[in-house]
């Protein structure tokens, strides 16, 4: 560890003073448990080309951080890119300053400098790291942030992470620019070409047809970006990741949605798994053979490998779109064959089927709600805007009292599905479009369409927290409030 930070600074030849942001325990205590993680530039290949593209590693060169219930998240955040950045520790549930959300919950890190955390590592699950600053997401600024359940531990199954990301050889800010250039109405016709599969024929630098949320004939609006490639671990499916598993065996997929604008669909083929958890949190279990996973969404399924023991491809088809990713189940001495990185259907448009269908297995503690927000997201036809209206009132933050049952109705506007995310809670789901049900605990609540969803959180984390729609371009275009304590400071 003290060798490569030495190699840090040696590489920006300045001298790191970073922020300790967090209560400082004895030294011996964090010299102990406290891991460090670095962002960097790596180079992965994508189509046979190198692609230079930022990551976040550890000195030993494991990606993320991988914790067991109990722990505490004690990290040292070393920024090795010549970019201020930083890391958004999603799904967890620290305290404000530490939710790593530069000019919200902190400072950016500069170049060359780092900052510590330290909080209870809760709660457990499966949950992710990604930069919240401009547009790096897109630069695959991301990795696993699991802490381990007790009873995942317990079960002795074996456990295989797989993210899933969205791959553009274009620079993400010229992305952005794309779909914000004012568009010609008689270009708004093949809005829903992503719903074919046949989203070729776009513009020349690889984009669909952006900001048509209300496209003439009432279609939907799947994806804004024609992506190059879908990466699995950084990989395509000309050369998956393959994991040894045992013939027959179970094993437990912790799959996280980290690309920055595309929604999937988990395929298991044959096999039937058994959903145990939703963006971390235990649900009822509830078999399935494909899932719905919106952007920044976990599921952790249990499968089995078959008896017969064949291989076992886990692949994540994009919105709309026949090209997919994935990962393969081997047991020891399985075949694997190529899987096409075109399927020869297109996944369908995620809806709230499956959704309605999940029950929290912890739901929240039964009681009055104190205060309904109305938050409608809404989108103009002309340029890329989006946006959040709080109480009627566009950007206006929600305000809460520490103590209180809050309860967040939103109702979409627009014609592009929009996968929402407050930071810093765990809400449940309540509602959807009029059916009351007790859901599943989550951090991101896909609001499709012409749909109003209800949620529910207790004010139980004081401070200032981010409440955007994930998909980074809306997000970058104004899909982002914020929750507020009274009083926080
Ligand atoms: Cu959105």
């Amino acid at each position: 560890m003290h060798l490569s930070r030495r190699s840090l600074l040696a590489a920006t030849g300045s001298l790191a003073t970073g922020m300790a942001l967090a209560p400082q325990p004895s030294r011996v205590a964090r010299a102990a448990g406290r891991k460090t993680l670095r962002l960097i530039n790596r180079v992965i290949e994508v189509d046979g080309k190198p692609a230079t593209r930022y990551g976040a590693f550890q000195p030993s060169g494991a990606w993320g951080i991988t914790l067991d219930e109990g722990d505490t998240f004690d990290v040292r955040l070393e920024n090795g890119l010549d970019v201020l950045s930083g890391l958004h520790w999603h799904g967890l549930n620290p305290p404000w300053r530490q939710d790593g959300v530069p000019y919200i919950s902190g400072p950016p890190i500069a170049p060359g400098k780092f900052t510590d955390y330290s909080f209870p590592a809760l709660p457990a699950g499966t949950r992710w790291m990604h930069s919240h600053f401009g547009l790096q997401e897109q630069n695959l600024l991301a990795a696993p942030l699991i802490v381990r359940e007790r009873s995942a531990i317990e079960s002795g199954l074996q456990e295989v992470v797989v993210l899933l990301e969205d791959f553009s050889w274009t620079k993400p800010r010229q992305i952005f620019e794309e779909l914000r250039k004012p568009k010609p109405m008689a270009a708004m016709g093949n809005m829903s070409g992503g719903m074919t599969g046949s989203v070729t024929g776009m513009s020349r630098s690889g984009m669909n047809m952006p900001g048509m949320n209300m496209p003439p004939g009432g279609g939907m609006d799947l994806n804004d970006v024609t992506y190059d490639a879908f990466l699995a671990n950084d990989r395509t499916l000309a050369d998956p990741q393959v994991f040894d598993v045992e013939k027959g065996a179970g094993v437990r997929l912790r799959i996280i949605n980290a690309a920055a604008s595309t929604n999937f669909m988990i395929e298991l083929g044959n096999v039937e798994g058994t959903v145990l958890t939703v963006d971390g949190n235990p649900v009822v279990p509830l078999k399935v053979r494909q899932f719905p996973l919106a952007i920044a969404q976990r599921v952790d399924i249990a499968v089995r490998l078959p008896a017969d023991g064949s291989a076992l491809p886990v692949l994540a088809r994009g919105e709309g779109l026949a090209k997919q990713t994935g990962v393969v189940l081997r047991p020891r001495g399985a075949p694997v064959t190529k899987i096409a990185e075109t399927a020869e259907v297109a996944a369908p448009a995620l809806g709230l089927m499956d959704e309605m269908k999940l029950r929290a297995a912890q739901p929240l503690p039964s009681r009055r709600i104190d205060r309904s927000v109305p938050v409608d997201l809404t989108g103009t036809m002309s340029g890329y805007v989006w946006g959040m209206a709080v109480h009627g009132m566009e950007a206006v933050p929600v305000g809460v009292e520490k103590g209180e049952r809050v309860e967040l109705v939103m109702r979409n506007t627009t014609m592009m599905a929009h996968p929402m995310h407050l930071h810093g809670h765990s809400f449940q789901i309540t509602e959807i479009n009029g059916q009351a049900f007790a859901g599943a605990v989550r951090d991101v609540v896909l609001v499709p369409p012409r749909t109003t969803v209800k949620v529910v959180f207790d004010a139980d984390n004081p401070g200032l927290w981010a409440y955007h729609c994930h998909n980074l371009y809306h997000m970058a275009a104004g899909m982002f409030a914020t929750v507020v304590y009274r009083g926080f400071n």
